[in-house]
């Protein structure tokens, strides 16, 4: 079905031929936007932003782009297209019909796993709040915005399946998804790094890297559901979040390109020297690095899990890319995971490979983390400097799971925890180190000029120039 902005609510769920739901979601809609205005980015409410909208849900034509002021954004229901005859790919109800309605025994982990979804959507706008007013260019800024609106479209993807499938409840839960708040003490967002702050770029760009990453591969997981609707809605997500990967990426990529160029012109490696010359010493990269990821590994849950055995058995959440395993159903095969044992060391766990299968997402997303700091490592080579970036381990830091404050360092080796303790001064962004990140912070916003710390762009935005003027701020 093709894309309707003509109504109210654009949608792709022929929303008019269900006056209730679209009476519901109409009655959502205000509070949405009164959540925007008031958690969204702040200020820029009246400027013009060069976005992408989309258009239709296949590969190709899905986006428009124009100047559009945020709060008009069309944000609007988009399901992939309905696969003829789709069956569910994996756990007990192997090769039986995807449902097209949720089955009543597993209405309650659905409904978890959608909210828990939903919550991150709204939560990564309101971290990322202020960060406009010190953006290093407009480039940056319009691809802030992007992220944002596109954020806020995740919601409503939630918001519809809530509302379409899950009664009085849905509905409170959609409320509920407004209400609760990144960092809020009484009402924080329910996972742990949605509550982390995002107060400046560096931070945007690692949290777009890393924990947008997480998001790929759980809406990868999500793609394979039996409940065909949160399917195509996943399908369809993903296509938007590539862009945001896309914006973490390039942003670290650029950030090492002016680094080099700095240490270049020095001839030294000397972290001082480099901040002395206004940019970010590739150390204390490293210690950014180490925060988001170790942060973002916890979002995959604990490494042993019921929750996780039980989602797939009964075809709710499959793992990413689940078409690419021989055996679909799992319940027969094993697998090792590492533990911490008795004896401060590590050992090997057999466990059942349905129990495992956080973990086995959270492997494919760790291996993918790993292609963005091969690539910076080759910039840092080619520049004739010995320093290289490094995942820490997946054992490092974690607050979730097997490993949940077990002190380690970040290869993993068990440590005292006064060790720990010590180490993280030189393992994590240090006060001082946030305070001088924060210093850099200058907002850059003449067409084509960048912060000193980054370098610009190779290409801009949908085959526009660099210094394009992206935002029109006057
Ligand atoms: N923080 O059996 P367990 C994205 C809770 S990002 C706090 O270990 P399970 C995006 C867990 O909820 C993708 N709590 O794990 C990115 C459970 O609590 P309840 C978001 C945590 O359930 C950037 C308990 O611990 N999507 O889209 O197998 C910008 C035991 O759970 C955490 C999803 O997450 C944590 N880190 O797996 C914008 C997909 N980890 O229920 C957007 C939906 C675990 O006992 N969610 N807990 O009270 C899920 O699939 C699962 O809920 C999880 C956890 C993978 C998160």
């Amino acid at each position: 079905m093709s894309m309707n902005y003509s109504e109210r609510i654009p949608n792709n769920v022929d929303l008019t031929n269900d006056r209730t739901l679209q009476r519901a979601l109409e009655h959502w809609q205000p509070k949405f936007l009164d959540w925007w205005r008031e958690m969204g980015p702040s200020d820029f409410a009246a400027n013009d932003v060069y976005l992408r909208t989309a258009v239709g849900v296949d590969a190709q034509g899905w986006a428009s782009y124009g100047y559009v002021k945020m709060p008009d954004y069309r944000w609007g229901i988009f399901l992939a297209d309905l696969e003829a005859e789709r069956k569910i790919g994996f756990g007990d109800s192997y090769g039986e019909p995807a449902w097209q309605q949720v089955p009543g025994e597993f209405r309650s982990q659905f409904r978890r796993l959608i909210v828990t979804q939903g919550d991150t959507e709204p939560a990564s706008v309101e971290q990322q709040h202020l960060l406009g007013h010190t953006c290093p260019s407009l480039y940056d800024l319009r691809n802030l915005f992007q992220v944002n609106v596109e954020e806020g479209r995740h919601l409503w993807a939630m918001v519809y399946l809530l509302h379409a499938y899950f009664g009085r409840d849905g509905r409170e839960e959609a409320e509920e998804l407004l209400s609760r708040h990144s960092g809020d003490a009484d009402k924080p967002r329910i996972l742990g790094t949605f509550n982390e702050p995002i107060a400046d770029w560096l931070s945007f760009y690692c949290f777009t890297y890393f924990t947008d990453r997480d998001g790929k591969f759980q809406l990868k997981c999500l793609a394979e559901s039996g409940f065909d609707p949160l399917a195509r809605t996943c399908r369809f997500m993903l296509t938007e979040e590539a862009h945001h990967m896309f914006v973490g990426e390039t942003g670290l990529g650029r950030i090492v390109k002016r680094t080099l160029e700095v240490m270049k012109e020095l001839g030294t490696e000397d972290p001082e020297s480099v901040r002395r010359a206004g940019a970010i010493e590739l150390p204390l990269l490293q210690r950014y690095l180490n925060f988001w990821f170790s942060s973002s590994l916890d979002l995959f849950g604990s490494e042993v899990s019921s929750n996780a055995a039980a989602t797939f058995a009964s075809g709710i959440k499959g793992r990413p890319d689940e078409s690419q395993y021989e055996d679909h159903n799992c319940a027969a095969a094993t697998t090792d995971i590492e533990v911490p044992d008795q004896t401060g060391g590590v050992s090997k766990e057999t466990v059942s490979l349905r129990n495992a299968m956080n973990e086995v997402a959270r492997g494919a997303y760790a291996k993918d983390c790993e292609l963005g700091l091969r690539r910076w490592n080759m910039q840092i080579q080619r520049a004739g400097f010995d320093f290289r970036l490094k995942l820490p381990s997946l054992r490092f830091r974690r607050q979730i799971g097997a490993w949940a404050y077990v002190p380690t360092d970040p290869d993993g080796n068990r440590i005292s925890g006064e060790a720990y303790e010590r180490g993280l001064r030189e393992w994590l962004p240090s006060e001082a180190d946030r305070s001088y990140v924060h210093s850099l912070m200058q907002r850059v916003v003449a067409p084509g000029k960048m912060a000193a710390w980054i370098a610009p762009p190779d290409r801009g935005i949908n085959n526009l120039a660099v210094d394009y003027e992206y935002v029109r701020l006057t």
